[in-house]
Order: structure tokens, then C-alpha cells, then sequence
């Protein structure tokens, strides 16, 4: 009885979550929701052998995982053309319909969040993961689970993939800033960039309760289904209890397609959700199989970008910041206003030179706009509106942090503060050491890290691992408290065991991106070997070029940094690269080469590709080589190849081995 009650009650939950997220129209009132809710949660309690991972009550979060797991896709997730303008647009059309002749498209928003995939059997759903490079993405199941509107159980059985874009709603993410703002923590730049930082989180708990949400369009799949059109797949999808955007319309021609732009202009600011262009799909999938793909993207389907948003407003000053570098960048401080979806209150001006070209004064009218859609700038300012109060700028003589004499180097357009102790330096050196990509000390972000500083308890990187000789100071700071000064040493503790590669981006050494540090960590392994190594041994790396190579050979042999990793190892971070899991397979530890043009992979994605199969890819032929994997007009590697009587394969089999 008490079992049957919990099986209906696992449906009734079920429904009223469709009603409320997906739907938006629920039909029961939160207080009876909860009370159905836990209900189910004590009978669940009570017969433990009906454990069912996608009940209504398993998707709270509660995993905490050590990282994500790296998944290959089934189909490579394909990026789209972008188009700019409506001349693009037509130019497309006509390109089209040279071919296919007269059709219908679908036009969809293009909602401007994280591409996913998502995976059912059995009508269950079973995985999800991101879009990563295309070819390779990360295993990201148990934070897609706890996104309420995606049904858990669906009544179509086959095997299934759908894909969409995951997102933060606009309410939610500024609720989520404000909260992140009054606890010092550093704001998110955007919803993307709050959603991206949400679907990475390792603890699902903290996932779900940044309260994400998805529209699905895509399903990429070959087999049999009940529809011809993508219009079809989306009501199909609809039918089957998932989100889909309500707002894509079938088009007949141009003119039906440039008012749908409009319209959708229009209405953008007051979406709930970002959305950053248009989409735009041959409707027909015959006519889409017809048209193809070309090297990376389809030829039936292109993104329309909308283009920046700019605004009018006042310069009510202009103050240097001071980067991890030393860079100065001069900034724009702004009457407050409204643009693309949120308010601007600062925009950079980039450097002297560009102050000077646009002729920007303090008190000027200005127009901005944001690059990209995420750092505002400057674009002009409004000489009509001059009155006497403006004043040519000039670009200060010495720094506004630490007072010492600025330097412009020749060829560079910035001014640097060359005073390695200047506090806005250290401030932000320690900042991004602390930062996601490099240690990943969550709850030590930049406003905290400066905060920290001027009480002087973190005046260099080392002082990291010693902050707990202030436990009792930071206990009693404002807004802090003992579970907050706890996480925060948990998150210290814990970036001990990093990976190398992690440290080594973490120490800033000019030149080295992420990806520079990978290369190093994966190729000395320790971190003495590192600091051992010569400029020759540097430069023979493939990546690593003649400056990155400078650059590193003289952070070592600075003694401040000699003496902060000698401090790092005094408190056990760790100095060791341990190898990444790579699955075996028919390419495992083989070298392999990549020549010529592939019909479906970038050559950095057949590269990632073959990678994550154990590969190692190589850029020279030579007897050691195993495997040359060819292209369109592979030339002088392909005839070495022969000659050598080396293996050589085409891209057919390298996509059936691949996906094995
Ligand atoms: C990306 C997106 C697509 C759609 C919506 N939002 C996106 N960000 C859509 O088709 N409705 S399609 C797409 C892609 O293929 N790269």
C-alpha cells in the first residue's frame, strides 16, 4: 500500500514540477507541494529498495564529485556561421535556395548559454554533457539533474540525445550577484558566465541552488522519429514534457525573416533569459541533408549575432587600475545606465592612445558599448554637447596605487607600473593564483583577497598557507564568522593537492596562459625539473616559443620567486604532475600525425580527439611515427609517409576508430 502510495506520489510530484517549471502555470500551492514532498521523502526513508536516482527527490544535489569526466560525443556538437547584418542573411537565402529552391526555415532565439547534451534510455535519462570543444565534453549529470525542468523520465523509449542550452535566468542572477556582493565574493560578469560557473561546480548541492534552467532544439539523431521538419522536432519535443522556447516562428522569405528579427529585437531587453542573436535552420531535414556541411558547420543553419547595444551617457571620471602586470588600464567611471539587460557603471578606454584618438574629457557625453557582450567601452564621445568644463586628459606620471613613476614601454601602447611591491600588483597576483583556473580557492576572490591585505594578513601568495595563524582576527571580521573562515581554509587545504599544471599557470609567469602551463607540467612533471630547465630545453617544446621561453628561464631565476616556491613546498602544495586518465584504445601511446584537411574535425579537434584516445600527436614524420592520419591535399608528410611504409589512414576510419 504504502509503496503503491510512493510510486504515486513520485508521479504527482513529477506533474506538478512539469506544471510549475516547464509549463509556468502550476496548478498546487508551494505549501501543498512540500507536504507531497515529504511525504514521498519518508517513504522513501522507509523502503530504501525503491531507490530510483531520478525521484523528485534526488534532484536537490548532494554528490560532491573530486572533477568532471571527460566524455567523447557520439556526434561531434557543431558550432554555427555567424552572420552580422541582413545583407549576410540574404546572401545566405540565396545560397540556399540556389540549391534547394524556394523553403521554409525555422527561426529560433539563440539563447546565450552553455550548449548541452543530454542522453536518455529507456525513456530515463541517463546523462548530460557539455558542449567542450566540440568533440570532447565534460560528464556533468548530477548538476544537469538538479535543473527542475528537465523531465527525468520520458515516455519515448529508444535511445535518445537531445541538445539545448543550459542558462541562469535574469532574476535569478541578480539575486545570486547581490548575495555573492554582500559577502565580499566576486560578482559574475554575466548570466553566462554565472550558468558556465554554476554547471562546473563539483558539489551538486551548490549547483542546484543556483536554480538553472534549459530550452532544448536540437536532436541529432539518424533514426526513425515521428517528424521531417525542425518545426516538427520541437513541438515533438514539446510533446514529450521538454522546455522548448516558445518563440520560434516558421518563415517563408526574407522579409518574413527580417520581421521576425524585429520583433524579436524588440522584445529582448524584457525576456527573462539573455539571448545574443537569432538562429535560423532550413526547415525541411531532407533539404538539410541535401545542403550539407562544410569543413565545421552546417550549411543549412547560421546565427545571426546581434550587434552590440551601445547607450549614451555621462564620463564622470577617469582613474587608472593596476594590473597582476603591473598594466595600467584607464577606465571610464559612468553616469549609471542601462545596457544590453543590466546596468554599466564603468568602461574601459583601453590605453593613453585611444583617449587621445577618440578624444575623451572628463564630463563628456559619451557612447558606449559592450565588446564582445561583456567588458564595456568607450566609443566616442559627443562633441556637440562640449561646454567649458572639459579639459584634454592627460594620463598620469606615476602610479595611483603606489606613487612610483610609470613606464610606457616602446612598441606598447600601455603604461606599466614596474614597482614589483605595488600593492595593487601583489592584490592581484594573489587573486589570480587564487582564481578557478589556476589553485581554485573558491571563497578567496579578488574583493576578499584585497581585503585581507590591507588588514595584512595576506601581503604575498605564502601567505595563503598561513592565514590560520589569523583565524581569531578573521573569525571576528565583519560579515565573516567561523563557517565562513572554515570553507575558506577547507578551499586552502584542498588546493594542496592541485595538479602542477594548476600551480604553474597560479604563479603568473608572463606569457603562460593555461595552456603554456599544461605543456610545461606535462613535460618536466615536477616542478624542479621546471626550474632546472634551459632556454634550449624550453624552446625545443612545440607551443612554447622563444619569448614564453625567456619569460620563464627569468621568473626562475628571480629570487623572490625561488624563495615563494621554497615556501609553497614548506607547506606541502603539492610539485608533481599526475598524469590525466586517458582511456585506452586503438590509439593509445601511438604518435600519431595529422595532415591535410579533414572533412569534419578542425585539426584541433581531431587533435583533442585523439588525445583523449591515449595519442600522442606529433607534428614531424619520422620512422617513430605509427599512425599518419590524412586529409584533402595532404602533401610532402603524406609522400615521407609512404616512403617511410608508415601506416596511413583516411578520415573514415579515424572516425570509426575514434568513436569506438
Ligand atoms: C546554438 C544555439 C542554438 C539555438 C539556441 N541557442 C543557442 N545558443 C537554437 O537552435 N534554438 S543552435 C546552436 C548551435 O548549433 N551552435
Amino acid at each position: 500500500m504504502s509503496k503503491e502510495r510512493l510510486l504515486e506520489l513520485r508521479k504527482l510530484l513529477t506533474r506538478y514540477n512539469y506544471e510549475y517549471h516547464v509549463l509556468d502555470q502550476p496548478t498546487i500551492s508551494d505549501i501543498e507541494y512540500d507536504m507531497l514532498y515529504r511525504e514521498l521523502e519518508e517513504l522513501e526513508k522507509l523502503y530504501p529498495e525503491e531507490f530510483d536516482a531520478n525521484s523528485p527527490t534526488q534532484r536537490v544535489g548532494g554528490r560532491v564529485l573530486d572533477g568532471f569526466t571527460k566524455v567523447t560525443h557520439q556526434r561531434a556538437m557543431m558550432s554555427l556561421a555567424d552572420v552580422f547584418n541582413l545583407e549576410e542573411i540574404e546572401n545566405w537565402v540565396q545560397r540556399v535556395e540556389k540549391e534547394v529552391g524556394n523553403c521554409e526555415y525555422c527561426l529560433e532565439c539563440k539563447i546565450d548559454g552553455l550548449a548541452m547534451s543530454v542522453h536518455y534510455e529507456n525513456g530515463h535519462f541517463v546523462q548530460a554533457v557539455t558542449r567542450g570543444d566540440g568533440i570532447v565534453g565534460e560528464d556533468v549529470t548530477e548538476n544537469v539533474r538538479t535543473i527542475k525542468s528537465i523531465p527525468m523520465d520520458i515516455e519515448y523509449k529508444e535511445p535518445l540525445e537531445i541538445r539545448g542550452e543550459v542558462f541562469m535566468p535574469r532574476l535569478v542572477f541578480a539575486k545570486l550577484n547581490e548575495m555573492r556582493k554582500a559577502q565580499n565574493q566576486d560578482v559574475f560578469a554575466n548570466c553566462r558566465n554565472a550558468a558556465a560557473g554554476s554547471i562546473r561546480q563539483l558539489d551538486s548541492k551548490v549547483a542546484a541552488s543556483r536554480k538553472l534552467d534549459a530550452y532544448w532544439y536540437h536532436i541529432p539523431s539518424d533514426q526513425q522519429l515521428p517528424f521531417k521538419t525542425q518545426s516538427g522536432a520541437l513541438n515533438w519535443l514539446k510533446s514529450m514534457r521538454f522546455k522548448v522556447n516558445p518563440l520560434f516562428e516558421v518563415c517563408h522569405n526574407i522579409k518574413e525573416i527580417e520581421e521576425y528579427i524585429a520583433k524579436i529585437s524588440k522584445m529582448r531587453d524584457e525576456l527573462g533569459y539573455d539571448i545574443d542573436g537569432i538562429v535560423i535552420k532550413v526547415n525541411d531535414y531532407n533539404l538539410q541533408q541535401l545542403l550539407g556541411f562544410n569543413a565545421r558547420t552546417p550549411r543549412w543553419a547560421i546565427a545571426y549575432k546581434f550587434p552590440a547595444e551601445t547607450a549614451r551617457t555621462i564620463c564622470e571620471d577617469i582613474f587608472i587600475t593596476v594590473g597582476r602586470t603591473g598594466k595600467c588600464t584607464p577606465n571610464a567611471r559612468l553616469r549609471p545606465v542601462k545596457l544590453a539587460g543590466s546596468m554599466v557603471s564603468y568602461a574601459t578606454l583601453h590605453n593613453e592612445d585611444q583617449i587621445k584618438l577618440k578624444d575623451i574629457r572628463i564630463h563628456d557625453e559619451v557612447i558606449i558599448r559592450k565588446a564582445g557582450d561583456i567588458i564595456p567601452e568607450v566609443v566616442s564621445s559627443v562633441k556637440e554637447k562640449r561646454t567649458d568644463l572639459q579639459k584634454p586628459y592627460e594620463f598620469p606620471k606615476y602610479c595611483p596605487i603606489c606613487h612610483m613613476p610609470l613606464h610606457r614601454f616602446e612598441d606598447e601602447a600601455a603604461h606599466y607600473c614596474i614597482n614589483n611591491d605595488c600593492p595593487a600588483r601583489v592584490v592581484s597576483a594573489i587573486a589570480h593564483f587564487a582564481s578557478r583556473d589556476a589553485m581554485n580557492i573558491d571563497t578567496l576572490g579578488e574583493k576578499r583577497v584585497e581585503l585581507f591585505y590591507k588588514a595584512g594578513w595576506l601581503k604575498s601568495i605564502e601567505d595563503i598557507y598561513h592565514l590560520e595563524e589569523h583565524q581569531e582576527e578573521i573569525v571576528n571580521t565583519d560579515k565573516f564568522g567561523q563557517k565562513s573562515y572554515d570553507n575558506l581554509i577547507g578551499a586552502i587545504e584542498k588546493s594542496k593537492h592541485n595538479n602542477l599544471d594548476k600551480l604553474i599557470f597560479g604563479l603568473g609567469i608572463r606569457q603562460v596562459g593555461q595552456k603554456a602551463a599544461k605543456v610545461l607540467a606535462n613535460r618536466f612533471e615536477t616542478m624542479e625539473n621546471l626550474q632546472k630547465a634551459t632556454l634550449e630545453d624550453l624552446k625545443t617544446i612545440d607551443d612554447i616559443g622563444e619569448i614564453t621561453a625567456d619569460a620563464i628561464v627569468s621568473f626562475f631565476q628571480d629570487e623572490a620567486n625561488i624563495k615563494l616556491i621554497e615556501g609553497l613546498k614548506a607547506v606541502k602544495v603539492n610539485m608533481l604532475q599526475h598524469k590525466q586518465q586517458v582511456q585506452e584504445s586503438y590509439f593509445s601511446n601511438k604518435k600519431v600525425i595529422l595532415t591535410g584537411t579533414l572533412n569534419n574535425y578542425t585539426r584541433n579537434e581531431a587533435k583533442a580527439l585523439l588525445e583523449a584516445k591515449g595519442a600522442i600527436v606529433v607534428s614531424s614524420v619520422s620512422k617513430n611515427t605509427d599512425i599518419v592520419i590524412v586529409g584533402l591535399d595532404a602533401g610532402s608528410k603524406l609522400q615521407k609517409a609512404h616512403n617511410l611504409g608508415l601506416r596511413i589512414m583516411e578520415e573514415d576510419e579515424f572516425t570509426s576508430l575514434i568513436s569506438d
